[in-house]
């Protein structure tokens, strides 16, 4: 970063071998944050046999459990240490509010609390095979060598929701950032060397997926891919991993419905329900993957809803991330924005109802940055692009419903199945709305919240694999049956 060698390829730092450099935009005023390091096919092949090699010598993976797990605390401990300077880098590559990137920091720092403590206490299983000579013992082994990619939208979130428990379950690797926001975790696998990761376990590489997807997936040197991502990424990276039989995880995204019951409006929850509408759609300009895009709401209140929402959305004040009294940002980058851009005139030329935004800001303050204003389309139906595709901007689509039974049918209307949203104050159509509903999260009179222990993944397009929780641990590991007769007999078989 800015002259710093971004490549960490076998325990040592260096730079492109061809001397590439990319610019990072911060998309708030459009100057270049910082100018990257850019890694050629060859670099990321010998980030892969950086991996291999010291995954295949052993160390890592025996070194015990509870090393390991001291090591994710110290690495937790260096990022509460840099919270602040790693929020501030976040916030200038990714345009986020800086009391945003706050809390990411604060997420990752728990999630790597939470895999040391897990790290210690999963333990191998005893079976009872009916055979007191016999211990048989299901144990857990580290998978090998991973490849983790990860996107622009929570840069560092998301690459630790991967490196924490990879490292707690004895893996190497080979990390790769979206190489439009590499900041904070180029800063951070600086840090992780600092807590005391040997060298080669973790190997960094930067730039364009297109140009090192093949060497990071297509090898028989990799045996776990984790990525978070679009969904045309997904799958070709899934067709590649196939040819080698390499277990892959993705992450691809949703389009979230957000379902609002009327029976809100009587029991004094209305103001709760508009605001987590609002942040739920809102928050970071709508890239997020588990955004509340679709509002789904009781006909008998949509006018009402509708117009409380659009106050409250035409009064969030975007500015740059660094400003506190900014609401929300920019979108992350310029073609970002054009997409958003296409996607309302699509919106409009499919007859939906604009109800605000739907441009960019008129404040000369915001002309330099990516800015958009928050969008409001009513009278949207499932035929249209914009209800069924995933925009990842500030758009918001209402349709209305009549009954708990089309409220359902529309929110798993849906080819993705990250989460949904569940406004009620009847508790027992919430637990039957939330039970009927096809979406890996729901939340019920609430929007938005996670936690480390608990799993997070999509069923549908939404992906596979689970990250967070146990299982997100479990991907990370084989398991193997170990069968050990104390008292060998013969088998017996066979007679001759
Ligand atoms: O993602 P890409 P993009 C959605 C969102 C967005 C769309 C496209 O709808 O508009 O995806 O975003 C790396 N082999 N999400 O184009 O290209 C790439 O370098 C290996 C949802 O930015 O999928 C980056 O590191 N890697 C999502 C990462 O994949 C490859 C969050 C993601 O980039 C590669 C972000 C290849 N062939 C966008 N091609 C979510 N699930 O939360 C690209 N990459």
């Amino acid at each position: 970063m800015n002259g710093e060698p971004d490549l960490l390829i076998g325990g040592k730092w260096r730079h492109a071998s061809d001397g590439g450099t990319r610019d990072i935009v911060n998309p708030a005023d459009g100057s270049v944050a910082a100018v990257v390091d850019e890694a050629t096919p060859d670099d990321a092949r010998d980030a892969v046999a950086s991996a291999r090699k010291a995954f295949d010598d052993g160390k890592w993976s025996a070194t015990p459990v509870a090393d390991r797990a001291a090591l994710l605390d110290r690495v937790a401990d260096l990022l509460a240490r840099d919270k602040e300077s790693l929020a501030e880098l976040e916030t200038r590559d990714t345009g986020k509010t800086l009391a945003e990137s706050r809390i990411d920091i604060d997420d990752v720092t728990s999630v790597f609390r939470y895999y040391s403590r897990l790290a210690a206490v999963e333990s191998d299983r005893i079976v009872d095979v009916g055979d007191p000579a016999v211990i048989s013992r299901v144990v857990r082994e580290p998978i090998g060598v991973c490849v983790l990619i990860a996107p622009w939208n929570y840069p560092l979130l998301q690459i630790s929701w991967k490196i924490a428990p990879a490292l707690a379950a004895g893996c190497t690797m080979v990390v790769k950032p979206s190489e439009v926001t590499p900041l904070t975790t180029i800063a951070f696998t600086r840090l992780l060397q600092e807590a005391g990761v040997p060298d080669s376990v973790v190997n960094l590489v930067q730039g364009s997926g297109a140009t090192l997807g093949p060497a990071l997936t297509d090898t028989p040197d990799v045996d776990f891919i984790s990525f978070t991502g679009g969904v045309a990424t997904g799958k070709a990276i899934s067709k590649v991993a196939a040819e080698h039989v390499t277990k892959v995880a993705v992450e691809l995204g949703g389009k979230n419905p957000h379902i609002v019951f009327a029976d809100i409006a009587d029991s004094g929850d209305w103001d709760a329900a508009v605001d987590h509408v609002l942040t739920g759609v809102f928050l970071h300009s709508g890239q997020v993957c588990s955004a509340g895009t679709r509002l789904i709401v009781e006909e008998s209140i949509a006018d009402d809803f509708v117009a409380d929402l659009a106050a409250r959305a035409e009064k969030i004040r975007m500015g740059d991330g660094m400003d506190p009294a900014s609401e929300t940002g920019p979108l992350v980058s310029e073609q970002q924005r054009a997409k958003i851009e296409a996607f309302v005139q699509q919106g409009l030329s499919e007859g939906a109802k604009l109800v605000t935004g739907g441009a960019r800001p008129s404040d000369a303050a915001l002309a330099k940055g990516s800015f958009y204003l928050p969008t409001i389309f009513d009278r949207c139906d499932r035929s249209m692009r914009i209800v069924a595709e995933e925009t990842f901007g500030p758009i918001l689509t209402v349709e209305r419903f009549t009954d708990e039974a089309e409220a359902i049918e529309l929110g798993n209307d849906t080819e993705y199945g990250l989460a949904a949203g569940v406004r009620t104050s009847d508790q027992a159509r919430g637990e039957r709305v939330v039970r009927a509903l096809r979406h890996g999260t729901v939340w019920l009179n609430d929007f938005g919240y996670y936690t480390a222990a608990a799993e997070w993944g999509g069923f549908g397009k939404s992906g596979n694999g689970r990250e967070l929780g146990p299982t997100g641990l479990a991907e990370y590991q084989e398991i193997k049956h170990i069968w050990h007769n104390t008292a060998p007999q013969p088998a017996g078989w066979f007679k001759g």
